[in-house]
């Protein structure tokens, strides 16, 4: 029987497979994750990897699932440790050590809120999408969400990411117990400013002193994550058993960029993560801005306007003339312009450095992953572009088309029967189900208003280059898409 990737197995890999640069006995638990997925363990989970090899001390990672127990089930007979792979030219192979503990947390709550509770416990960190914060569209707290309903109700066994971080922190206060800084990894603009309004807002809900002290005490920097992390594949696991002889029942595979900016606005301590490359700032807006703008939004038009045209991954839209052009017009001509760049930045070099990634032949990226809950993606990645350009009055032409290509795309997935991996998807399947390739269809998802806020979803101008950019895509098969792109 082919052996575990575990703490024993760790001598036996070859030496071209680099394994943790610490005790990972001696270096306790400083960091709850929420959401331990693949980008967590792509990214957060690998520079605090490098910082513990750098300058050790108590910054393990105690990772939790808010819903799933797939990743405990995987991890925990590894005591944590997995496999990261790095596609680029030359190809990585990695172990990770720096999970320790992983939770499912419905199954164990109290051992969760016990950690976030203890004093050793200074950070806690968060990948758990859009959707997990449980937001309105114009970015306060939805206190009608059923789960923030649900932890209003009953908060000490929450279920919601806002639920547990408040919960923690209450215990921490009655403690008398400094609390832990909150920081959001997720690709929203100003995350941190976001998540720190709705807690606060959440915590005040329960008790207006808590709320204060939320507000006063806990600091919630703002961030910006990169690195393109495509889903684990059985290709993958057997690429890793055949480099390292040993079975990891969860790998994970990700470009070789990587970078992470953090405001540097911390309560209670942090790893060595700006030795271990992070980026640490005054100012990150500048940063999640432009890479929201220029790389998600691009890769959500990839997405939808490629994926109706039946090509399959990013690297084959790139190879794609008709898509491609399309593309980088939209970066250069449409984006950028709306784009302050960070201070030292190059917009130029940073757009042409993104298709770059983009190309890279050794990544296998599906567009239906990127396609995945279009309804809470789209407005951080291109509506900001869409009301700038309107407020100045330029054409909004080719943004207006990614937005169609959504439309069209779950248009097609409801006349197919298929479904569709997003929160709204019954409301947007019924909506789809009532399409019938006219102008109508349009406004049957302006009036969706959670997710466009009702100044854009009533500008005329808006609504007209929707309407124009859905005549365009004409059935949404791969001639009408292509014909669609190229004339743009
Ligand atoms: C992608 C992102 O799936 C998606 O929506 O746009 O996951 C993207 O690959 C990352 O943000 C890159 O940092």
């Amino acid at each position: 029987m082919t052996a575990r990737l575990s703490p024993d197995t760790l001598p036996t890999l070859p030496q071209t497979v680099a394994r943790p640069g610490y005790d990972r006995a001696v270096c306790g638990i400083g960091i709850v994750h929420f959401g331990p997925g693949a980008f967590h363990r792509a990214h957060q989970a690998v520079y605090t990897d490098d910082a513990l090899a750098l300058e050790g001390g108590d910054w393990t990672i105690s990772a939790v699932s808010l819903k799933n127990p797939g990743v405990r089930d995987a991890l925990v007979p590894q005591d944590g440790l997995y496999t990261l792979v790095t596609l680029d030219r030359a190809i990585g192979h990695r172990v990770i050590g720096s999970i320790r503990e992983v939770l499912c947390a419905p199954e164990a709550q109290s051992h969760v809120l016990a950690r976030l509770a203890a004093p050793a416990t200074r950070i806690v960190t968060i990948t758990v999408t859009e959707k997990g914060y449980c937001l309105t569209a114009a970015g306060e707290l939805d206190t009608t969400h059923p789960d923030i309903v649900h932890d209003l109700a009953h908060p000490e066994t929450p279920v919601s990411v806002i639920g547990y971080i408040v919960a923690g922190l209450r215990r921490r206060r009655a403690a008398g117990l400094p609390p832990y800084t909150v920081i959001s990894c997720d690709n929203m603009t100003d995350n941190g400013r976001r998540l720190g309004r709705a807690t606060a807002q959440y915590a005040a809900a329960l008790d207006a002193e808590l709320g204060a002290w939320v507000r006063d005490y806990v600091a919630f920097p703002s961030t910006m994550v990169d690195s393109i992390t495509p889903a684990t594949d059985d290709a993958l696991r057997q690429r890793v058993l055949d480099v390292t002889g040993v079975a990891d029942a969860w790998p994970i595979q990700r470009e070789a960029f990587t970078q992470w900016v953090i405001e540097d606005r911390f309560c209670n301590g942090r790893p060595a993560w700006d030795k271990a490359g992070v980026i640490l700032t005054t100012d990150v807006g500048a940063f999640g801005r432009a890479k929201l703008r220029l790389l998600n939004g691009p890769h959500s038009a990839l997405a939808y306007l490629g994926g109706l045209a039946g090509v399959e991954t990013v690297a084959d839209a790139m190879t794609t003339p008709e898509l491609a052009g399309f593309l980088e017009r939209l970066m250069l001509q449409d984006v950028l312009p709306t784009v302050t760049p960070p201070a030292g930045y190059d917009l130029g070099v940073y757009a042409s450095q993104i298709l770059e990634r983009f190309r890279n032949p050794a990544i296998r990226h599906l567009l239906a992953q990127i396609a995945w809950d279009g309804s809470q993606k789209l407005p951080y990645r291109l509506f900001g572009v869409i009301e700038d350009r309107l407020v100045q009055g330029l054409s909004i032409a080719r943004p207006a088309l990614v937005v169609a290509g959504w439309m069209h795309f779950v248009r097609r997935r409801a006349a197919e029967g298929a479904g569709l991996t997003d929160p709204l998807a019954p409301t947007l399947l019924d909506i789809g189900s009532r399409c019938d390739g006219t102008r109508a269809d349009v406004d049957r998802f302006l009036a969706l208003e959670v997710m466009f806020a009702p100044a854009l979803a009533t500008d005329t101008r808006f609504r007209a280059a929707l309407a124009e950019a859905y005549a365009r895509l004409g059935d949404g098969g791969r001639d009408a898409v292509l014909a669609a792109v190229a004339a743009l």
